[in-house]
């Protein structure tokens, strides 16, 4: 298989272009058109899609009950350089097909890593010098970096909450290949997303230590980062459970509240994932609220769950009625810190087209801009903004606004209290604002 990138993995299947809601054209985009002006910025400057490389050139689509079904061109060679240039050939064909402008990964889905500390760290750095060629040619660039300190067995019981100190030392040295790796390819962040930080039973864990070892751990990441000259976001990806029972970063709300405890609330925003915001009972709009309110909103992984079961199926985005009321959240948030949509999403097993993979990529995109029109026209033409505001108008002059600013005592209102006696029943309208949200879908 060629490495200079002239060999055409995804035959037959040319750039994907805009073509409007009428098109009967399955491989264009309906609703996305990257230099359509929403807001002030462009659809392309608001999303900055970007394409999860464990997914889309890894992932074989194997579940508990059966192996991969995907038969992917790339990854095949026996020499895990060649096969390592292969899959970034493929995968730049895919990202530059698409027209999105980043990629995200994690160290050893570049890469598979070897038997040895010494030689996985010169395997990264050949794939690295590799890929930053690969950016030049294309423009594509790199949204996040992460380390995949969850799947070798040496991380069964965590990686910085391991109890075994040289297991905490060895994802410290893996994660700093990893920043290595970010910073020596212009990433514009970096992901923590603590897969086997957390436990499975509360007997045999100390759950302080732990914490304060993840604490003390991320704050020497920050560190090391910074003084590579790292300017980025970090961020943390909260998810409840699954592959521990009881994982730290449990959610957004969780996730601040350790940030600011241990001091890193100015260097780390969050990267909230949907499927994992529903795992942990939340609607995806409310996680993004939580993280906007802490001016934390980082980035997204786009994808949905299913209402059916409880697991993170990283389905690709397709719910409208959800995606308008994240967008709201996103528009009325100035948009995202430092990230971007990073498609954490997966086609299904039994989906083996070659053309799956864009056609997901496309419905997910879709999704995204057309939520984004609609929650822009519900901003700027519906009462929806007003209506809203209205429920809170008694604190806008006032007792509510000395209430507001600090200039009340217990006493006054208790004295308020008094004086109002019973009060009339205020409707909260909320099968109006459900019916505007309609409306305007
Ligand atoms: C898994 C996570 C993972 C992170 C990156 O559930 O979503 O894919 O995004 O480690
Ligand atoms: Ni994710
Ligand atoms: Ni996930």
């Amino acid at each position: 298989m060629a490495t200079l990138g002239n060999y055409e993995y995804y035959k037959g299947i040319g750039d994907i272009k805009y073509e409007g809601k009428e098109s009967d054209n399955p491989l264009a985009f309906k609703y996305y058109n990257p230099d359509q002006v929403v807001a002030g910025k462009t659809m392309r400057e608001h999303f900055k899609f970007s394409v999860a490389y464990w997914h889309t050139f890894c992932g074989l689509g194997a579940d508990p009950f059966g192996p991969g079904t995907q038969q992917f061109e790339w990854d095949k060679s026996s020499d895990p350089i060649q096969a390592a240039k292969d899959k970034a050939d493929a995968a730049f064909e895919f990202i530059t097909k698409m027209g999105f402008g980043y990629y995200c990964f994690h160290d050893f889905d570049l890469i598979r890593e070897a038997s040895t500390f010494s030689e996985s760290e010169s395997r990264l750095a050949t794939i690295t010098e590799y890929l930053k060629e690969k950016q030049a040619a294309s423009g594509v660039k790199l949204l996040w970096g992460t380390a995949n300190c969850f799947s070798n067995p040496r991380y069964m019981n965590g990686a910085a909450t391991n109890p075994d100190f040289n297991v905490v030392a060895r994802a410290g040295g893996q994660i700093k290949l990893a920043l290595d790796t970010t910073v020596a390819l212009g990433g514009e962040n970096y992901v923590f997303w603590g897969g086997r930080e957390g436990y499975m039973s509360l007997l045999n864990t100390d759950m302080g230590r732990e914490l304060d070892h993840m604490g003390r751990f991320l704050t020497m990441c920050r560190d090391y980062a910074r003084a590579q000259g790292f300017k980025g976001n970090f961020f943390i990806e909260p998810k409840p459970m699954e592959p521990s029972k009881h994982q730290y970063d449990f959610d957004t709300a969780t996730a601040i509240g350790f940030l600011r405890e241990y001091g890193l609330d100015n260097d780390f925003k969050i990267n909230i994932e949907v499927n994992h915001a529903t795992l942990a009972q939340h609607t995806f709009q409310h996680e993004m609220e939580v993280a906007a309110k802490a001016g934390m909103l980082g980035s997204l992984d786009a994808n949905r769950g299913d209402y059916q079961n409880g697991w993170d199926t990283d389905q690709f985005p397709n719910n409208i009625q959800e995606t308008t009321e994240a967008m709201l959240v996103f528009l009325k948030a100035g948009g995202l810190q430092g990230g971007g949509v990073n498609f954490d999403a997966k086609i299904r097993r039994n989906s083996t087209d070659l053309e799956d993979v864009f056609l997901a990529h496309i419905g997910g995109a879709d999704t995204f801009a057309r939520a984004l029109l609609i929650a822009d026209k519900i901003i700027n033409s519906s009462p929806y903004e007003t209506l809203r505001k209205a429920r809170y108008s008694s604190f806008d002059s006032g007792k509510g606004l000395e209430f507001e600013k600090g200039n009340l005592k217990l006493e006054d209102l208790y004295n308020i209290a008094q004086e109002n006696g019973e009060l009339p029943l205020k409707s909260g309208k909320q099968e109006l604002f459900e019916n505007i949200i309609n409306q305007y879908i």
